[in-house]
């Protein structure tokens, strides 16, 4: 038996010593001392807990000047800059009908492949009717799709056009701390109209990574500041068809749009895949017989249950670890949570219209309106014989 059960067992004997008895007085100066124990506890707590509204309060912009480590104005403001919608006036517009997560073209630089990423804001449009102002890596929600492989050498130019600092974290990669792109942790922020240099060694690890925004995230990465990270497989026998599926979530407003996730218990009323909702999400084309892919990447606030009709998935590798045949679920929904990716395999069984979409009714919905069937995460595999 370990210490503490062993403790507790202790207090439960003491308590229920009747008061008035000799071993009683002892216990009666225990529960008096406990109070007087508690009740400085609770005063301290209060104390505590007063110093940190206090500190809240500084924050929101209402008292205390902002916290402020190295002299930068963080582009914070307060909870009111944070909420502000996008101010997209002169900012340049995405085609109606653009795609995010393109791949990106790299050169060759001595050695080391080169990448070149610039966030700035852009009009996007997540329905032809609904643009957004969206934070957007290379003009495109999500950001350019990196493919490397194991081993080699990147170098990854963030120039930075937005309006305030930002930074990349390269979302569960094994490379240098100080390549993590924790924004005031493990470097210092990047500032508007500063370009910084990543450069790490792609591990061999091969699988579904992401990147993101580390600075403000609540409202950076609410706002498209993402793309999925692919390390290749040299070894791997290729499905088909392999696609990466982004969930994200929007917020419009009248006002314009404003980070997904405002208050605790406010749902966003927009949701996409790759940058669009349903019914302007993409559409697989599959052939009865083939083996594809689906690598979901959650790179919102939410949970999303990601389901499939027609037929059950494998689930092949978790958070870019490849699953051993043992550990294999099969299913036929899968709850994807923030930060998460789940890569899951099928061999598309039947011909049909066979939709993927979340499971949280609400998220397959666009502004509370079913356009099409659905809307919001929704997608379909066309599968033909
Ligand atoms: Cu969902």
């Amino acid at each position: 038996m370990s210490a503490s059960s062993g403790d507790r067992l202790s207090t439960t004997q003491r308590m229920r010593t009747p008061v008035g008895t000799a071993s009683g007085r002892s216990t009666l100066h225990t529960v008096l001392l406990a109070t007087l124990v508690g009740a400085i506890v609770l005063f301290g707590g209060i104390t505590i807990g007063l110093q940190i509204a206090g500190l809240l309060v500084g924050r929101a912009g209402g008292g205390a000047a902002p916290i402020s480590n190295d002299g930068h104005d963080h582009g914070a403001g307060g909870a009111d800059a944070h909420m502000r919608p996008v101010d997209v006036s002169g900012k340049p517009s995405a085609p109606v009908f653009a795609r995010g997560n393109q791949e990106l073209a790299s050169r060759d630089v001595g050695g080391v492949r080169e990448f070149r990423l610039t966030a700035s804001i852009v009009r996007w449009s997540i329905l032809p009717t609904v643009p957004v102002g969206a934070y957007a890596f290379n003009q495109m929600v999500p950001g350019p799709l990196l493919k490397v492989k194991p081993g080699e050498r990147i170098r990854v130019l963030v120039t930075n056009e937005l309006p305030e600092p930002t930074s990349v974290h390269w979302h569960g990669l094994q490379i240098p701390n100080d390549q993590d792109g924790a924004a005031m942790i493990t470097q210092p922020p990047i500032q508007p109209g500063e370009t910084y240099t990543y450069e790490w060694t792609v591990p061999d690890t091969p699988g579904t990574y992401w990147y993101h925004s580390h600075f403000e995230p609540d409202r950076q990465q609410s706002l498209g500041l993402y793309g999925g990270l692919i390390i290749e497989d040299p070894a791997e026998r290729k499905p088909d068809h392999d696609a990466t599926l982004i969930l994200g979530e929007w917020t419009v407003t009248a006002a314009g749009n404003v980070p997904s996730m405002p208050m605790a218990g406010m749902e966003p009323n927009y949701f996409t895949i790759n940058g669009k909702a349903w019914p302007e999400t993409e559409t697989l084309n599959v052939k009865v017989g083939q083996r594809v892919r689906l690598r979901f990447v959650n790179a919102g606030q939410f949970v999303h249950p990601m389901h499939l009709h027609g037929q059950p998935f494998t689930l092949v590798a978790t958070d870019g670890n490849p699953l051993p045949e043992s550990a294999r679920w099969i299913k036929d929904t899968v709850l994807v949570g923030p930060g998460e990716r789940y890569d899951v395999e099928f061999i598309a069984r039947a011909p049909g219209m066979w939709l993927v979409h979340c499971h949280i009714a609400h998220h397959t919905m666009n502004d509370n309106v079913e356009v099409d069937g659905g809307g919001g995460l929704m997608l379909v595999v066309n599968v033909t014989s």
